[in-house]
C-alpha cells in the first residue's frame, strides 16, 4: 500500500498509545476497595482506545525484531515485534504501582466498502500491591468507506474486564453507531460481582469520558426518563421505528427492532448485544456518509462520578495526522537517546522518519528497501537452525487467562545491545 496512507508511527508506537491515561492504573492501585479498583481499571481499558478517534492513517507494519521503548511519568514500557507472519506485537509496561502487558495480532478482514479489524490477543493489568490481575480483550473496530467517501471508524462489541482474584467483572458494550448514529461511540455496562449481582453502571463514550453511578440511581433514572428520551430521540431525526409504520417495509422494521433503538435498551446484562461480532455492523442508511449525529440523547445520571475524561486534541492536530499530544511525542529523539537506544528502536527507522519530515518519495523508497532487507534476512536464515527468536519476549501461557501470550523475559533495561542484529 502506498506510503501516503501511512502515518509516521509504527504499530508498536500505536500500541504504546494505550498508555496515554496510565495514571488511571496508579489511581486504581491507590484504592483499598476492589470495586473502586475495578472502576479505574475499566476506565483505563476504555481510555486506551480514545486516541483512535479520527485517526485513519495506517501505522507502519513493524519489522521482525523491531522494538520501541518509552519512559514516562513513573512507568517504562518495552515493545517488540515477535512474529511477522502472522504479525504479533508484544508489550510490557511496569511502574511501582502496576504491570501492564499483552500481545496483539490485528486481523484485518475486507468487506468491500469497509475493513474490520479484530485486535486478537489479550492484555493484562497486575496490581502487585493487591495481588490482583485483570485481563480483557479489545473490541473489534471497523473502518468504513475505504474505497469512496469519508473514512470513519467505530469500535463495537463486548469487552469483559475480569478481576481474576475477586471475580468482579466489568462487562462493557461498545455500541455500533446504529441508525442515525444515535449510539456513535457509546459505551455502557455494569460492574458485577462473582454472583453476577450488578454493583455499578458505567456509561460514556470511548472518545470522550466514562462515568459511573450506582445501580439504584441508574434504574430510577431510566424509569423516570423513558418518555422524555423517546421523544428526544425522534425529534427531527427522520423516520424512526414508531414513525409511519405503514411506510416502513417489514424487513426494515425487523432490523430496527433487532437494533433495539432507544436509550438503555441494549445494555450488556447478558454479556452480549446486538452487534455483529463476525462481520461489520449492518450497513446503516446512507452508509456512504460519515455519521452526522451522535447526540440524540445525552445521559447524565444523578450520583455519577467521572472516572475518565479525554484530553482535547492539540490545535494543530489536523495538520499532524489527527495525532494526540501524546502521539506527537512518540517519535521524538530526546537528549541522550541516540547513544542509549536499542538499534532496533522505531525512532531509528528511516522510512518513518522520512515521512515525518514530509519526504514522501524518500519514505517510500526506504520502506521498500527495509521490506526487501527483511525478506533477504529471512531467506538467509531459512534452513539454519535457530531461525529467529524474539530478544525480549518468550511465547508462553498467560497464567491468568490460560491462553497463549508473549511474556517479557526481562533484561531490556540493562541496555546491553551488543549483539542486536541490524534490521534497518
Ligand atoms: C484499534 C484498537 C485495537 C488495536 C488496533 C489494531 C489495528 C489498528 C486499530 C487499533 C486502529 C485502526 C488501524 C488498525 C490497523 C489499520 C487501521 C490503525 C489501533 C487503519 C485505520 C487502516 C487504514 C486502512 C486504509 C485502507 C485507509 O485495540
Amino acid at each position: 500500500m502506498p506510503v501516503i496512507f501511512n502515518e509516521p508511527l509504527s504499530f508498536l508506537q500505536r500500541m504504546v498509545e494505550y498508555m496515554e491515561y496510565a495514571h488511571l492504573l496508579r489511581k486504581a492501585s491507590e484504592e483499598s476497595d476492589p470495586i473502586a479498583r475495578m472502576q479505574y481499571v475499566a476506565a483505563f481499558a476504555v481510555s486506551a482506545l480514545a486516541s483512535n478517534w479520527e485517526r485513519l492513517g495506517k501505522p507502519f507494519n513493524p519489522l521482525l525484531g523491531e522494538t520501541y521503548e518509552l519512559e514516562r511519568d513513573g512507568y517504562r514500557v518495552i515493545c517488540e515485534q515477535v512474529s511477522h507472519h502472522p504479525p504479533v506485537s508484544a508489550f510490557h509496561a511496569e511502574s511501582k504501582d502496576f504491570i501492564f502487558h499483552g500481545s496483539i495480532h490485528p486481523k484485518l478482514k475486507f468487506w468491500g466498502k469497509s475493513v474490520e479489524i479484530q485486535p486478537k490477543g489479550q492484555v493484562t493489568v497486575e496490581l502487585p500491591r493487591w495481588g490482583e490481575a485483570y485481563s480483557w480483550t479489545n473490541v473489534n473496530c471497523c473502518v468504513h468507506n475505504i474505497i469512496v467517501g469519508k473514512l470513519w471508524m467505530e469500535q463495537y462489541g463486548t469487552m469483559e474486564v475480569v478481576n481474576h482474584a475477586s471475580g468482579h467483572r466489568a462487562i462493557l458494550t461498545f455500541k455500533p453507531a446504529g441508525w442515525f448514529s444515535k449510539d456513535l461511540h457509546r459505551v455502557e455496562g455494569f460492574i458485577i460481582d462473582r454472583h453476577k449481582k450488578k454493583l455499578h453502571f458505567l456509561y460514556g463514550k470511548w472518545t470522550e469520558f466514562i462515568r459511573c453511578t450506582d445501580v439504584g440511581s441508574y434504574e430510577e433514572y431510566v424509569k423516570e426518563n423513558a418518555h422524555k428520551f423517546r421523544r428526544d430521540g425522534e425529534k427531527g431525526k427522520g423516520p424512526t421505528p414508531t414513525d409511519s409504520p405503514s411506510h416502513t417495509p417489514k424487513k426494515v422494521l425487523a432490523k430496527l427492532n433487532s437494533l433495539k433503538v432507544g436509550p438503555f435498551k441494549s445494555n450488556s446484562q447478558s454479556g452480549s448485544n446486538n452487534s455483529v461480532d463476525d462481520g461489520c455492523p449492518i450497513p446503516e442508511p446512507g452508509d456512504g456518509d460519515l455519521p452526522k449525529c451522535d447526540s440524540t440523547y445525552s445521559i447524565d445520571i444523578p450520583n455519577s462520578s467521572t472516572l475518565w475524561e479525554a484530553d482535547p486534541r492539540p490545535e494543530n492536530t489536523a495538520e499532524y495526522y489527527q495525532f494526540t499530544l501524546f502521539a506527537m511525542s512518540l517519535n521524538e529523539m530526546e537528549d541522550g537517546m541516540p547513544e542509549k537506544l536499542c538499534p532496533t528502536d522505531c525512532r531509528l527507522r528511516p522510512d518513518i522518519r522520512k515521512l515525518e519530515e514530509g519526504d514522501i518519495d524518500g519514505a517510500a523508497a526506504e520502506k521498500t528497501r527495509l521490506e526487501e532487507k527483511q525478506r533477504d534476512a529471512r531467506k538467509a536464515r531459512k534452513g539454519k537452525k535457530g531461525d529467529w527468536s524474539p530478544k525480549w519476549f518468550a511465547h508462553g501461557m498467560n497464567p491468568y487467562t490460560k491462553e497463549e501470550d508473549w511474556l517479557y523475559s526481562g533484561g531490556y533495561w540493562d541496555r546491553d545491545f551488543g549483539h542486536i542484529p541490524d534490521i534497518f
